[in-house]
């Protein structure tokens, strides 16, 4: 549920980037932090482990006009994708509003993005969240690779509830803002539909 600051006037809305090791989502994150403007953006925090940085940041998007006097800002998250770093993963969904699920095209890979994906409906069942309501898009990332599997596929296995899905090579930023708009107006919109009513504190 999105969080609502009533003395910045801003809606908070937290988008968490999920998917299984490596399958890029901490780039993904690097490129829309590159890209964004210095005015309008947070630090970018970073938790280092041997294997792996979960990293967060915060920005306004300029583009999207206040809803109801208030400023949207969003904040864009990673999880680890490995398989003993769940209770991270737990801690990162709460409070979700989006998921942007990055799933690694590789042929190799697939039986990791099935394991991923079942566990990001665990993990949501946790928070009392589901992903036939909660908004969320699908990545297929790494589509510059050559031992691909077909999108056709992979939305088979990995995109049950038929919602936008993107190709992307997010190492050269392909397909990078396409999926984070398509998630923001997702959210956007299921905000307009929600009770909330900024308007009553
Ligand atoms: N070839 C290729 N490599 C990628 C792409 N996106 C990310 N990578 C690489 O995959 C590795 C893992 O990426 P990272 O973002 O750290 O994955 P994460 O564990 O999901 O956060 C890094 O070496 C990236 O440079 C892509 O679209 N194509
Ligand atoms: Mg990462």
């Amino acid at each position: 549920m999105s969080f609502i600051n009533y003395a910045s006037k801003e809606i908070n809305c937290k988008i968490v980037y999920y998917g299984p090791a490596l399958s890029g989502k901490t780039t993904n994150l690097q490129y829309i932090y590159a890209k964004t403007d210095p005015q309008t953006k947070g630090r970018i925090v970073t938790l280092s482990s041997d294997t792996e940085r979960t990293i967060f940041f915060d920005f306004l998007p300029l583009a999207i006009g206040p809803i109801r006097g208030f400023n949207v800002r969003f904040h864009l998250y990673t999880v680890p994708g490995q398989a003993y770093y769940d209770s991270s993963r737990k801690l990162i969904l709460k409070g979700v509003d989006g998921v942007v699920y990055v799933a690694d095209s590789e042929l190799r890979r697939m039986e990791e993005n099935l394991e991923s994906f079942e566990n990001l409906k665990i993990n949501l069942d946790h928070q009392g969240h589901n992903l036939k309501t909660l908004p969320h898009v699908i990545q297929y990332n790494k589509r510059d690779l050559p031992n691909v599997a077909p999108v056709a596929e992979l939305s088979k296995n990995l995109n049950p509830f038929h919602v936008q899905e993107f190709e992307a090579t997010a190492s050269k930023g392909m397909g990078v803002f396409e999926t984070l708009k398509a998630v923001s107006k997702l959210i956007l919109l299921s905000l307009k539909e929600d009770s909330v009513s900024p308007t009553t504190p």
